[in-house]
């Protein structure tokens, strides 16, 4: 690379964020000097602030640059870096390692990642979670709860599937778009993007969201519930819809468990006496009950009529039991929310409810997502589920402008799921049904293990775990309480200032990657492109897959890792395709596999849930102690002195805890918000640009307050990550803890969780914001 000379243009993709925008970059002398997007890749319509920023990020000067061990004792304010080599962190890291699983266990040993969506940790996550798998530790901690639970774990139950997560909205095709949480002009350009063009044709547009962020202006209806409500919304929403007679017939009949009886004596689903295996449905044609059999996905009578409503009594061998359909328990439970009752709770006046709930009816098809706007609270799961059998009640999952599964490129894979769901991880006897039962460690229980002396090692690639996840306190006592720490990284984060070797990371412009599909539409997941190097690997770093073979086949697992060849790695995971790695060296533009996509693919084998139907009504929740039909569970209020509510959400101008350092983009974000409503600040005496304490009842941090006349005036919206300086500008970065800290999840709590999947309520907390005096800013 270093040798080339003159200009040369390489079609690539910005490994960044979720998008991965396609995109060329430009080579001069050998020096990565621009990216710009690239109209004729399926996700390069347009850039962001960010990845036109990528040359700044590789060429930062604060880059780390060779692998360093620490000399200072933990805690100590300067760990004492020193350099060493990568022969001697590489063995070191497998001979510590090597050394807790033969005393502690290999599960005492865990494995950490940023999230793909934040970082190029995409190119390389499934490959940790074949090093975690091969190494016998059933243990990742990757914000599964706070990132990724609402669209690929909680669908389960509902649908057996990730839906939005895998299911993708089909918005080249929809009549209605439904974002709910979701942001993505900040988040996923590649949504925004074929967003716009959808509206641009008449497509119709559903925003829920306390700001009137992004595509929020330009919707048919922007609904600004009150943080963490969104259930009650949801399910005055199905209530409207049901009412009205808003549901699709024939798919909630034959493809949910709506006609299933449900014994009202014990809320199970009632079962033939013959065969526990058969579920009963009553059959208003033939006036009695019927058989439906799971595993055919069959009743034994025409389905078309199948009662939905009324009330049964039918004779088991324990005499008499009285019954009804899983829909009339549905409709009853919604009905108990109406839109005034919604009203009141979310703020979302009750005549907006009704109009958002017939633009989606009458603007079929209609494709939906959600994101971190309901991830991060203490009712996640149940939030998602009603929205869920909302979008079951549309019918319009799997069909063209609906949610699709857009055929993928045929591959293997790195980490077969089927290992994945053998796994118990930490926290799987307290939630047997959150993300433990996938392999992924939650924040807090990885902070609960690590203080009780269970974890004794930590490999992370990039986790800034004590930023991200709330109480950051808490999270420095437990990354300090583990004997091992390695973190690999391309900057020293306030994690890595705990660990004990820190590795250096080549950026994603620097390091070769292979993507089989985007995700985004058909052309997208059809599309499979080798990322070629545009800058030469800066100091020692290496790419996160070469560090990872290297320590596999140090640690003996060499023979599941392609003998340390990444190579060999790629050629396996394309030979279903058929495509060979050299013709992707050859066009770096990648290769299109022309696929078609396929609708209603449930038509064949149904839903991978228990009754083989999208559960309205789930069996498997209540076995476990939770509602069986989606329930609204009320966020911590604000009241007394904290009597407002503060959520958070992301920055167009930095990914997460990252690029705070980056010249080119901290210039036009300078200081940590927070959004404000004029009245709000005004009775505090707080004016615009002012400094700000944002105070919840684990303490306060500081911010710059910035007016936002759209908010509930009983709403705040902060920032996390703030942490890094950015030296060129001369300006200052905070302490993780202390004072003069700016991190929000200082005072933002792991507890009350989310009692399925654990994930903390950082996006509804009681606080109060009150001036800072000027002497104590910067
Ligand atoms: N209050 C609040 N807290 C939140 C959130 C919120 O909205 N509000 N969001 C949550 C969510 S959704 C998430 S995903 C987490 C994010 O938490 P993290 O995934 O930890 O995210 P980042 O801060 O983006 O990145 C962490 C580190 O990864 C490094 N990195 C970047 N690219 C690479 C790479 O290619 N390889 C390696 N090895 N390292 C790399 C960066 O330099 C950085 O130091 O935070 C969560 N925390
Ligand atoms: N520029 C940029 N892009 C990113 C990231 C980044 O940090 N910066 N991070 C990446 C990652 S890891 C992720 S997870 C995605 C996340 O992408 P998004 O989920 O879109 O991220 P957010 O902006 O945090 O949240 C979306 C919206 O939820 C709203 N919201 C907050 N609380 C609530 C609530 O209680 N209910 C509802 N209905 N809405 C609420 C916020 O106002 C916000 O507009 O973005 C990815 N892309
Ligand atoms: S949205 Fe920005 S950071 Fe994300 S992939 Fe696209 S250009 Fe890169
Ligand atoms: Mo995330």
């Amino acid at each position: 690379m270093g040798s080339s000379t003159g200009v040369r243009r390489i079609p690539t993709y910005c490994p960044l964020c979720v998008s991965k925008c396609g995109a060329i970059a430009t080579v001069d002398d050998g020096r990565f000097v621009s990216l710009a997007p690239d109209p004729s890749h399926p996700t390069g319509q347009a850039l962001c602030i960010k990845g036109k920023a990528a040359p700044e990020l590789v060429n930062h000067p604060d880059r780390l640059l060779y692998p360093l061990r620490r000399t200072a004792p933990k805690g100590a304010a300067d760990p004492g870096w020193q350099r060493i080599g990568w022969d001697e962190a590489l063995d070191t890291i497998a001979a510590r390692l090597t050394g807790v699983a033969r005393d502690h266990g290999p599960q005492s040993v865990v494995f950490a990642t940023a999230s793909p969506s934040t970082s190029a940790m995409s190119d390389s996550i499934d490959w940790l979670n074949r090093l975690r798998q091969a190494f016998g530790s059933p243990n990742l901690a990757v914000y599964m709860e706070l990132c990724a639970w609402g669209r690929i774990g909680a669908p389960v139950f509902t649908f057996g599937a990730a839906v939005p997560g895998t299911y993708m909205p089909d918005l080249a095709n929809a009549g209605c778009i439904l974002y709910w949480g979701y942001n993505p002009s900040v988040a996923r350009l590649a949504h925004a993007t074929a967003t716009t063009a959808a509206l641009r044709r008449g497509a119709k547009l559903v925003v829920v969201d306390p700001r009137r962020a992004g595509l929020a202006s330009k919707a048919d209806h922007w609904l600004r519930v009150l943080p963490g409500t969104d259930a009650a919304l949801a399910l005055a929403m199905i209530h409207v819809m049901l009412e009205r007679g808003w549901y699709d017939d024939d798919f909630v009949r034959r493809w949910t468990n709506a006609p299933l009886l449900v014994r009202t004596d014990t809320g199970q689903l009632l079962r033939a006496a013959e065969d526990p295996n058969l579920y009963i449905a009553w059959d208003e044609g033939l006036g009695r009950p019927v058989t439906y059999e799971p595993s055919t996905g069959r009743y034994d009578a025409d389905a078309s009529h199948l009662a939905l409503t009324g009330s049964y009594e039918l004779p088991t061998p324990n005499g008499p039991v009285p019954c009804r359909p899983v829909f009339a328990l549905l409709a009853e439970e919604c009905a108990r929310t109406t839109p005034q009752v919604a009203e009141q709770l979310t703020s979302v006046p009750a005549a907006s409810i009704e109009a958002a709930a017939r633009t989606l009816w009458e603007s079929r098809p209609v494709a939906f997502y959600t994101w971190s706007g309901l991830e991060q609270h203490s009712n996640v799961t149940q939030t998602v589920r009603a929205i869920h059998i909302l979008y079951a009640l549309t019918g319009c999952l799997d069909v063209r402008g609906g949610n699709v599964a857009f055929t993928p490129v045929p591959a293997n894979q790195p980490a077969p799921m089927a290992a994945l769901g053998s796994a118990r991880a930490l926290g799987f006897t307290e939630r047997p049904l959150g993300p433990a039962g996938f392999g992924y460690v939650t924040g807090s229980d990885l902070y609960a293990a690590a203080l009780d002396g269970q974890v004794r090692a930590l490999v992370t690639f990039g986790a800034n775990l004590v930023m991200a996840h709330g109480d950051s306190a808490r999270g420095r006592a437990a990354l300090s309480a583990i004997d091992f720490v390695v973190h690999a990284d391309l900057f020293l984060n306030p994690t890595a200032d705990l660990a004990d070797i820190v590795l250096p990371v080549a950026s994603g412009f620097e390091s070769e990657a292979l993507r089989i599909g985007f995700e985004t539409d058909q052309a997208a997941q059809s599309l499979v492109q080798l990322r070629t190097p545009v800058a030469p690997a800066r100091g020692e770093a290496r790419s996160d897959l070469q560090i990872m073979f290297a320590l596999a086949a140090r640690l003996g697992l060499g023979e599941q890792f392609f003998d340390g060849d990444v190579e060999e790695a790629f050629r396996y995971q394309l030979e279903p395709s058929g495509i060979k790695l050299e013709q992707l060296r050859e066009d770096p533009a990648g290769v299109r596999v022309p696929l078609s996509t396929r609708y209603r693919k449930y038509r064949s084998g149904g839903f991978r849930t228990p009754t083989g139907k999208v559960e309205l009504y789930s069996e498997t929740l209540l076995a476990a102690g939770h509602p069986p039909l989606p329930a609204y569970l009320a966020p911590s209020a604000g009241a007394g002195a904290f009597p407002l509510t503060l959520t958070s959400a992301k920055s167009l101008w930095f990914c997460e805890s990252q690029h705070r350092g980056i010249p080119g983009l901290r210039r036009s974000a300078p200081d940590p918000q927070v959004e404000i409503h004029p009245d709000t600040a005004g009775r505090r005496g707080i004016a615009a640009g002012d400094w700000v304490r944002i105070s919840t009842p684990s303490g306060s941090v500081r911010a710059r307050a910035k007016f936002n006349a759209n908010l509930d005036p009983s709403v705040v919206c902060g920032q996390h990550g703030w942490w890094q300086p950015c030296p060129d500008l001369d300006l200052p970065g905070y302490p993780a803890a202390g004072p003069d800290s700016a991190n929000l999840n200082l005072i933002l709590p792991q507890q009350p969780a989310d009692p399925i999947s654990g994930s903390s309520p950082l996006r509804a907390s009681p606080c109060e914001i009150t001036p800072l005096s000027s002497a104590v800013t910067h």
